[in-house]
C-alpha cells in the first residue's frame, strides 16, 4: 500500500479508512493516510488481533484521527516503563527536560520538596539512578537553562520562604547531572515566585531571570557569570501570577514577557494573559501592551507557534471551580503582540508541555490531571492549526502531577516523560512515540 514493498493494513467502517504503514515485522506505526466520513468515534479490528480497536476522527480536517491498539499501545506511545526516584512526588512536584551531560541524550530532573533530583539518559529508553542535588526550599516554578555561559544546564527555581526575601535559586550545572549548592537570589518582591523563564530581555547576550509573583514582574539582568544585578520590577499584571513565558510576540526582535494571572475564586476564577513588550533599551524592562481573559483558573503555560504562521502562540490549561467544572486547554493565537480569544478543548489541568508528537509540523499538547478520576496522561493533537483536537487518553497510573516531552530515544520524536505523585518508591514514567 505504502509502496516499501512491507504489507500494511487497510481497515474500514462505514466512514472511515485508516491505512496503516506496516514495519515488516508484524508492528505497524500510525496512519500513512486515511478517507474519512461523519463519524467522530468507530471500533473495528485494525491489527487483526480479534479485538476491536479504537479510531477516533474528531471532525473532519486532517490531521485528527487517533488509533489506539486494544491490548498494544494507546495512541501513538508504547506502554509506559516506570523509574524509580528519590524523594516524594506531590502536587507541585515539577519534570523538566534537557541534556545535562553533553552526550546529545535528554535527561530528567525533577524538583521535590528540598532539593533536584537529576537523572541521566543512558539510552535505550532507559534513565540512570538519581542523582541527589543540594537542598533549597519550597519550589513552585523551576526551568533549566544556561545561565552562566559554560554550555552546561543549570537550574533556576522560584521558591515559596516565608519571611525570607531571597525567593530565587540558580544552581550551577556541573555537567555530569550533579550541581552546585544553590546560590539565592531576591527578586525584588518579597512574594512567592510563582513562575520562572530564562532569556536574554536586555539582548546583551547574557542570560537574564524574569519571574512572576503575586503582584509582580521581575527582572534580573545576568552579568553572564551566574550572578546577577540588581532586580527590576515593571510591566503589568497583579493576582495570582501562576506562569512567566518569554518570546517574541510581535516580531519586533526583542523578548517580550507573557505572564498569566488569576483573579476570582472558584467558580468565579478568570486567568487574564498580560503581554509585555520588550522595550529593548537595554535596560530589561517591559512594557505592557495588551491582555486576554479566558473563564478559566491556570495551572501551567506554553509558548510555540501553535497555528503555523511563525508568529508565538500561547496555550494555558485550567479548571474552574472545585475541579467538578470543565478542565482543561485553552489556545490562544498570537498576531503581532495581540492575543486572540481562547480556543478550549477538555485536556488535563496540571502540567502543559508542546511537542509535535506526530510528526505533521503542528505542536500538539500533553497535559496531566492528578486525581481526577484515578488521573490522567492526555494528548491533545493539533489540528493543523486551526485548534486543538479532543483528548486521547494515554494509560497512565495514578495521579500524574508534572509532564515533560524530549526525544529521549534519539529517533527524532518526542516521546513523554511524566511524574507520578504519592507513590512509595517514588516514580516516573516514560512514553516512548510510536508514530514514526
Ligand atoms: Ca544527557
Ligand atoms: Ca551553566
Ligand atoms: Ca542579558
Ligand atoms: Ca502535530
Amino acid at each position: 500500500m505504502t509502496g516499501d514493498g512491507k504489507a500494511d493494513i487497510v481497515a474500514a467502517s462505514d466512514d472511515i479508512t485508516v491505512v496503516l504503514k506496516g514495519a515488516g515485522n508484524a508492528t505497524y506505526s500510525g496512519f500513512e493516510r486515511w478517507v474519512t466520513g461523519g463519524a467522530d468515534n468507530t471500533a473495528v479490528d485494525l491489527n487483526a488481533d480479534g479485538r476491536r480497536d479504537l479510531v477516533s476522527a474528531g471532525g473532519l480536517r486532517s490531521g485528527e484521527i487517533s488509533v489506539a491498539f486494544a491490548g498494544v499501545a494507546a495512541g501513538s506511545f508504547r506502554a509506559p516503563r516506570n523509574f524509580v526516584s528519590l524523594g516524594e512526588f506531590a502536587v507541585g512536584s515539577i519534570v523538566k527536560s534537557g541534556d545535562l551531560n553533553a552526550d546529545g541524550r535528554q535527561d530528567v530532573v525533577i524538583a521535590v520538596a528540598g532539593s533536584p533530583v537529576a537523572h541521566l539518559n543512558k539510552g535505550g529508553g532507559r534513565f540512570g539512578p538519581p542523582l541527589l542535588g543540594s537542598g533549597f526550599s519550597e519550589i513552585q516554578s523551576m526551568t533549566l537553562a544556561d545561565v552562566n555561559n559554560d554550555d552546561r544546564l543549570d537550574v533556576v527555581a522560584g521558591a515559596y520562604q516565608p519571611g525570607d526575601t531571597d525567593n530565587l535559586f540558580v544552581m550551577l550545572g556541573r555537567g555530569n547531572g550533579r550541581f552546585d549548592p544553590p546560590s539565592t537570589l531576591n527578586n525584588g518582591s518579597g512574594a512567592a515566585v510563582l513562575g520562572v523563564a530564562v532569556g536574554d530581555v536586555d539582548a546583551d547576550g547574557n542570560p537574564d531571570i524574569v519571574s512572576n509573583t503575586f503582584t509582580s514582574l521581575s527582572v534580573l539582568r545576568g552579568n553572564g557569570d551566574g550572578t546577577f544585578r540588581a532586580p527590576q520590577l515593571s510591566g503589568a499584571g497583579a493576582g495570582d501570577q501562576r506562569s512567566t513565558l518569554l518570546g517574541d510576540l510581535n516580531g519586533d526582535g526583542r523578548l517580550d514577557a507573557v505572564s498569566a494571572v488569576l483573579s476570582g475564586t472558584n467558580d468565579n476564577a478568570k486567568t487574564t494573559l498580560y503581554v509585555n513588550n520588550g522595550n529593548g533599551n537595554g535596560d530589561g524592562t517591559f512594557t505592557f501592551s495588551s491582555s486576554r481573559t479566558a473563564d478559566t483558573n491556570v495551572h501551567a503555560a506554553a509558548i510555540g507557534d501553535l497555528t503555523g504562521d511563525g508568529q508565538l502562540d500561547v496555550a494555558i490549561v485550567g479548571v474552574k471551580g472545585t475541579h467538578s467544572g470543565r478542565t482543561g486547554l485553552y489556545m490562544f493565537a498570537n498576531a503581532g503582540g495581540v492575543l486572540a480569544a481562547p480556543k478550549y478543548q477538555p485536556a488535563g489541568w496540571n502540567d502543559l508541555v508542546l511537542a509535535d508528537f506526530n510528526g505533521d509540523g503542528f505542536l500538539d499538547a500533553a497535559s496531566v490531571c492528578p486525581a481526577l478520576g484515578g488521573g490522567c496522561l492526555r494528548v491533545n493533537l493539533n489540528r493543523a492549526g486551526a485548534s486543538f483536537g479532543p483528548p486521547i487518553d494515554l494509560p497512565t497510573a495514578h495521579d500524574p502531577v508534572s509532564v515533560t516531552a524530549a526525544d529521549f530515544t534519539g529517533d527524532g520524536l518526542p516521546d513523554i516523560v511524566e511524574l507520578l505523585a504519592a507513590r512509595t518508591p517514588s516514580t516516573f514514567a516514560l512514553f516512548v512515540n510510536a508514530s514514526g
